[in-house]
């Protein structure tokens, strides 16, 4: 049960990945954690490990999003944080012939889907007068790689999205934070990526030095949400010392 002394969080795509281990992160913070995402067996059994609430939300989906507000509202303490983290890569096919049914989904869950949690929930987080949005963009949107328009452009457009936001709620007490993960080894990133073909993903990642896992962006997260209010990290831009830069991998140990 969520009790009053909680400050509250919110995290979408909480089902797996950085999602998830940003609810474990922020919970062992102190927060009640709100997890959002589509698959309720996933995220019930976190929330019970949390002592948080479940909330199955597709973040595509207008109704379920109104709901996820309302019941965060019905808790009893303040919204604090909101950690935009719902989003992903569909294929890796060259612009001449990359399927747009793949396109549209990463821009209706990483910017259409991004921007509807976060006007659902910034009341909230205004009225707690000390709100932190924390949006989990990729180095994918500074950078551009082979078979990967589909995904940059989204991520592109989802940080302009939280640099717009920033200005927007100047004067406002609410800090917009992002986070740009590079190579970050998750269990289920490539597998969407490649629509479930596990050979696939699980090459990714073969022989690199040492990825980045889902707990060390989740790390990141609890330290900008937790550094003093008036401090606002802009972009914090996290990749393993294994990749210098979005094609300068390191192989082997
Ligand atoms: C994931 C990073 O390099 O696979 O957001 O696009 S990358």
């Amino acid at each position: 049960m969520a009790d009053t002394n909680r400050p509250l969080a919110v995290v979408t795509g909480a089902s797996s990945g950085i999602g998830a281990a940003s609810a474990r992160q922020l919970a062992a913070a102190g927060y009640h954690v709100v997890a959002a995402a589509r698959r309720a067996d996933r995220i019930t059994a976190l929330a019970a490990e949390l002592d948080g609430t479940a909330v199955t939300c597709d973040i595509t989906d207008a109704t379920q999003v109104a709901a996820l507000a309302d019941t965060v509202s019905g808790l009893p303490g303040e919204l604090r944080v909101l950690v935009n983290n719902a989003g992903g890569a569909y294929g890796l096919e060259p612009v001449e012939s990359a399927d747009l049914a793949d396109w549209d989904t990463m821009w209706r869950v990483n910017v259409v889907g991004t921007q509807r949690v976060t006007a659902a929930l910034l009341p909230q987080l205004v009225a707690s007068r000390r709100g932190t949005i924390v949006m989990i963009t990729s180095t994918a949107a500074y950078g551009v790689y082979e078979g990967g328009a589909g995904y940059t452009a989204a991520k592109h457009a989802e940080q302009a999205v939280a640099e717009t936001l920033r200005l927007e709620l100047a004067g406002r007490p609410v800090r917009v934070v992002e986070i740009a993960p590079g190579m970050v080894a998750t269990e289920e990133f490539s597998l969407t990526r490649f629509h479930g073909d596990a050979d696939r993903a699980a090459k990714v990642y073969d022989g690199v030095a040492e990825p980045l896992t889902a707990d060390d962006v989740a790390e990141c997260v609890r330290w900008s949400v937790e550094l003093p209010q008036h401090v606002n990290i802009d972009r914090l831009v996290v990749r393993p010392l294994a990749q210098a830069a979005q094609h300068k991998v390191i192989k082997g140990k």
